[in-house]
């Protein structure tokens, strides 16, 4: 479970380059970050994560990971 401050705050560490959007490569410089996304969401992994909500150009935006985060019911 996480607050939607702890998620932001997660989700600005894993944006490197600060584009408002996080990357396939992002996550995978951050493997430790990206097995708490992938638990807050509920996907096995980050590649499944953004091939079922990320954007065309595989991507993630806050607002995205937020929804998925809920709708595995883990945003408190
Ligand atoms: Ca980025």
């Amino acid at each position: 479970m996480a607050t939607e401050q702890e998620l932001q705050s997660l989700f600005n560490t894993l944006d490197r380059d600060r584009d408002g959007k996080v990357s396939i490569h992002e996550l995978f410089l951050s493997p430790g970050l990206t097995a708490i996304i992938s638990a807050e969401t509920g996907m096995s992994s980050p590649q499944e994560l953004l091939a079922r909500y990320g954007d065309k150009d595989g991507s993630i935006t806050f607002e995205e990971l937020k929804e998925v985060v809920k709708k595995a019911n883990n945003l408190t």
